[in-house]
């Protein structure tokens, strides 16, 4: 049974609000990343945490310790629950982000294998167990892992053993179905074929449910 995360990457606050509302009670987390914050500002985390669901920061970041620490701190303040985060910055850039979501009450998701074509040029393979093997290291809460590759999931799953989540994109618009990994997953993220839909409510009940 895999949870329902909504990727909302949508712009602006209308279409923000409109979306989110119609898949209430559908919804475990929504996951917020540039397209949204860029076209509202990180003042948009309050607004829809107003509906009492987890907001998830998928801002993939990608640098020295300090200023993931600094980052950190901006997407807690703004009432974020958790972070995504990149790994091949190494060992201590990612650190600084496990400890700057934990000290904050917040959860870090680690990208592993990304899930679009291009990752097989580096977001894959050995370089994506390696990852997966430092975050488990680094005691971070989750990885994230591709729905376009169940096996690559399964693998990863293997490395880091059952107690770490993980998150799932690439069902609906990048071709997966949920079926196809719910039994490696704890959550499977779902943009375009949610918010583009023409009844958001109705397309979020149908993935939560083939979720369960
Ligand atoms: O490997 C990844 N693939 C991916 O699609 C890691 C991600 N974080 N994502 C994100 O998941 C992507 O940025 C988008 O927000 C969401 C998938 O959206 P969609 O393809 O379902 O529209």
């Amino acid at each position: 049974m895999a949870e329902l995360l909504l990727a909302l990457d949508v712009k602006g606050r209308e279409e923000a609000a409109r979306v989110a509302l119609a898949c209430e009670g559908e919804l475990d987390a929504i996951k917020i990343g540039y397209p949204l914050v860029l076209s509202t500002g990180l003042g948009i985390v309050k607004e829809l945490a107003k509906a009492n669901i987890p907001i998830i920061a998928d801002f993939k970041v990608a640098d020295i310790p300090n200023t993931n620490a600094l980052i950190c701190e901006e997407v807690f303040a703004a009432g974020c629950s958790g972070i995504i985060t990149h790994a091949f910055c190494g060992s201590d850039s990612l650190l600084a982000i496990v400890d700057g979501a934990h000290d904050h009450g917040g959860s870090a998701f680690v990208v592993c294998e990304m899930s679009h074509p291009g990752a097989l040029d580096f977001l894959s393979g050995a370089n994506a167990e390696r990852m997966a093997k430092m975050a488990k290291e680094s005691g971070a809460d989750g990885i994230i892992a591709p729905a376009t590759r169940p096996d690559r999931t399964a693998v990863l799953r293997s490395v880091i053993g059952g107690s770490m989540k993980i998150y799932s994109p690439g069902v609906g618009a990048q071709g997966a179905q949920p079926e196809d990994v719910k039994k490696y997953v704890d959550g499977i993220i779902v943009g375009r074929a949610i918010y583009e839909s023409a009844d958001p409510g109705k397309a979020a009940h149908e993935f939560r449910v083939r979720a369960l």
